[in-house]
C-alpha cells in the first residue's frame, strides 16, 4: 500500500518532474524516502532561498514549474524571497513544504508557523494537503495554476502525518497541454489599422516576450513588418533574427539614448510588456499611442495605459497581425535612421584601457567570450544597468536578469540552474561583491554537482548601486562600504578555482582560461564606478533632452 508521500512523488513524476531542489527537515523524511525510490533527483542546496531561485529559474527557462522542498517554519519562511521572485517575475514554480502532523499535536506549538497564510500574498495558490485522497488532483491543479498565464509560484504544504499515512492507490490525473486562445479578430483588425496609420512606429519587447513559447512568433513579426524594436531589460534577446532592427534596451525609464526613438515614436507596439518591470518608458498625455500585445490584458498604471489591446497567445496572434499588415507599412522604418547614433553613443569608450575596469569595458569584454547562445545570469547591482543597456543579445533568455523583484542573491543560483539545463553552453554568473555574498555558500552545491560555471565578481567593496544613488541625490558618501574575503582563496576553499584580474587587458584571457579549464571558476575584477555619474547622470542630462515632457 502506498503512503501519502508515495502518492505525492508519483504525482510529481506524472508531471514530468526530474529534480527537486531543497533542504529537507524531519517532517519531510517520508517524502525523502519516497524520492529515494523514484526517478526524481533530490538536489540539496545550502540555503532554501537558493533552492527557490533555482526552481524558479527552471520554470523561467522551460515553461514548466521547477520544484523545491523545505521543512516547516524556518525552512518554509526561507522560501519567501524566492516566492516573490517567481511571483513578480512570472516564473512557474511549485514549493512543497512540510508541517507537523495535523491529526494529533504532540509537540504543541514548536516550530509551527501558519505557512499557508504567510504565503498567500506571495503565491497564486497556497494549500495544505489534509487527506491522501486529494493528492493527485491537488498536485495536478498546482502545476496547472503555476504554468497558466500569468505563470507564478504555488505552495503545497504536506503535513508529516498525511505524508506517512497509508493510502489507497489512486490513479494520477493525466496531464494535458495548456491551451491559450488566439486574440480576437476584431482586436487584430483594430491594431492593424492603428499600425498602418502610424507615421513612426516602434516595437517594444517586454518580459512576457521571453516566455519559451513566445519567441518564434515574435521573430517572424519583426522580420515581416520590418518595424525597428527596442526591448525592456527582461525582453532582451527575444527577437533574434531582427537584430539589424534593434534600437537598444531601455534600462532607464527616460532620457537614455534609446528614448530618442521612444519619444519620437507615434505608436509603440508593446509585446509582452509586464508592468512589474521598472518602466521602460513613461506614458504621458502627449506621448505615443500604445498597443498592448500579450497573454493577459495590461494592468492600468499611471505610466502605462494602452489605447488598444491584442490579448491571446502571443506567437500565433502576432502571426495573424503580421498577415494583415505585411508589405502595407510605408513608414515601418521611419525611426531607423536614429539607430546608428543610439548604438554608437551606447558603445562609447567601451574599450578604454583604464584599471580598475570601467563597466562599459567589462560588458564589452564579457560579450567577446560568451557565444551567441551563451548565458549570463546577473545578480542585482549597478552593473545590471550597464549590462542591460550595453550587452547585445541574439537569443532569447541568454541574459537572465531580474528587473521585477530585483533581489540580490539570485545571480549564482540562477546561473547554476542554467548550467544544469544547458551543459553544452557557456554559462556565467555576474555578481557584485555584495550580492554574491548573499548566496555564495552555493559554491559548494555547484562544485558538488560538477557544474561548468564561471562566476564573475565585480569588486568595489561597496553596495555600489546604493552608493551611486546616494551621490546622485547629493547625500554624503556614508555607510555603504565593506571589506571582502580574499575571493580567490574563498573559491579554492570550496574546491573551485579562482583568479583575479590585475590589468585592463586581463579580463578576456582570465575568462577564456576559466571556461577552457572547466569546473567552477570564480574571476574577480575590480570595477571603477566613477562612470556611473559621468555617463548615467552628467552625459545623459547634457545630451538627451526629452522630446515630450513625461507625465508627473
Ligand atoms: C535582497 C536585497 N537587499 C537589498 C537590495 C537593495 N540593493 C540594490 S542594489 C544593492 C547593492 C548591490 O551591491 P553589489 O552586489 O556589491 O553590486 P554593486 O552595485 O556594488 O555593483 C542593494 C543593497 C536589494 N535589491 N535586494
Ligand atoms: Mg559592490
Amino acid at each position: 500500500m502506498p503512503k501519502g508521500s508515495d502518492l505525492m512523488v508519483a504525482a510529481l513524476e506524472n508531471e514530468g518532474v526530474d529534480r527537486i531542489f531543497g533542504v529537507p527537515g524531519e517532517e519531510n523524511l517520508d517524502m525523502v524516502e519516497s524520492l529515494r525510490n523514484s526517478s526524481i533527483k533530490l538536489v540539496l542546496t545550502r540555503h532554501e532561498q537558493s533552492a527557490a531561485f533555482m526552481a524558479a529559474t527552471y520554470g523561467r527557462l522551460t515553461g514548466k514549474p521547477g520544484v523545491c522542498l523545505t521543512t516547516l517554519g524556518p525552512g518554509a519562511l526561507n522560501l519567501t524571497t524566492g516566492a516573490a521572485y517567481a511571483l513578480l517575475g512570472a516564473m512557474p514554480m511549485v514549493m512543497i513544504t512540510g508541517q507537523k502532523g495535523i491529526m494529533k499535536s504532540r509537540q504543541a506549538g514548536f516550530q509551527i508557523v501558519d505557512v499557508v497564510t504567510a504565503f498567500k500574498p506571495l503565491t497564486k495558490m497556497a494549500r495544505q494537503i489534509v487527506s491522501t485522497a486529494t493528492i493527485p488532483t491537488l498536485v495536478r491543479d498546482a502545476f496547472r495554476i503555476a504554468m497558466e498565464e500569468r505563470p507564478g509560484p504555488v505552495l503545497l504544504e504536506l503535513p508529516e502525518d498525511i505524508a506517512g499515512e497509508q493510502a489507497e492507490a489512486i490513479a494520477m490525473v493525466p496531464v494535458h497541454p495548456i491551451e491559450i486562445p488566439v486574440a480576437h479578430r476584431a482586436s487584430l483588425d483594430r491594431a492593424a489599422d492603428m499600425i498602418m496609420k502610424a507615421k513612426r512606429p516602434l516595437i517594444m519587447l517586454g518580459a512576457a516576450a521571453s516566455r519559451p513559447r513566445s519567441t518564434a512568433g515574435i521573430n517572424g513579426f519583426v522580420r515581416r513588418t520590418k518595424i525597428p524594436f527596442f526591448t525592456t531589460q527582461m525582453g532582451k534577446g527575444t527577437a533574434a533574427g531582427g537584430s539589424n532592427l534593434y534600437m537598444g534596451t531601455a534600462a532607464l525609464s527616460e532620457r537614455d539614448y534609446v528614448h530618442e526613438a521612444v519619444d519620437r515614436a507615434d505608436l509603440i507596439i508593446a509585446v509582452g510588456h509586464d508592468t512589474i518591470e521598472k518602466p521602460p518608458f513613461i506614458m504621458g498625455p502627449k506621448g505615443p499611442q500604445v498597443i498592448h500585445v500579450s497573454y493577459t490584458p495590461a494592468t492600468v498604471e499611471q505610466v502605462y495605459f494602452p489605447q488598444c489591446e491584442v490579448v491571446g497567445d502571443v506567437g500565433p496572434s502576432l502571426e495573424l497581425l503580421a498577415d494583415r499588415i505585411e508589405s502595407r507599412l510605408p513608414n515601418a522604418g521611419a525611426l531607423l535612421p536614429l539607430r546608428e547614433g543610439i548604438l554608437r553613443s551606447i558603445s562609447d569608450r567601451n574599450t578604454e584601457n583604464r584599471f580598475p575596469l570601467t563597466p562599459q569595458r567589462i560588458v564589452h569584454d564579457v560579450r567577446q567570450v560568451i557565444p551567441e547562445d551563451g548565458i549570463i545570469a546577473l545578480d542585482n547591482g549597478m552593473y545590471k544597468i550597464w549590462f542591460a543597456r550595453n550587452y547585445r543579445t541574439y537569443v532569447a533568455n541568454t541574459v537572465l536578469l531580474d528587473n521585477a523583484l530585483a533581489t540580490m542573491g539570485a545571480g549564482l543560483p540562477s546561473a547554476m540552474m542554467a548550467a544544469i539545463l544547458y551543459p553544452q553552453r557557456r554559462v556565467m554568473a555576474v555578481c557584485g561583491d555584495g550580492g554574491f555574498m548573499m548566496n555564495s555558500q552555493e559554491m559548494e552545491t555547484a562544485v558538488r554537482l560538477k557544474l561548468n560555471l564561471v562566476i564573475l565578481i565585480l569588486e568595489d567593496s561597496a553596495y555600489g548601486m546604493i552608493r551611486w544613488k546616494q551621490a546622485v541625490d547629493e547625500f554624503a558618501d556614508f555607510g555603504l562600504t565593506f571589506g571582502n574575503p580574499d575571493f580567490v582563496k574563498y573559491a579554492e576553499s570550496y574546491g573551485a578555482k579562482g583568479s583575479r584580474v590585475t590589468a585592463a587587458d586581463g579580463l578576456i584571457p582570465a575568462l577564456e582560461a576559466a571556461f577552457k579549464g572547466g569546473g567552477v571558476h570564480l574571476v574577480v575584477v575590480p570595477v571603477d564606478y566613477s562612470e556611473n555619474i559621468r555617463v548615467l547622470v552628467d552625459e545623459l542630462r547634457a545630451k538627451v533632452k526629452p522630446v515630450v515632457e513625461p507625465a508627473e
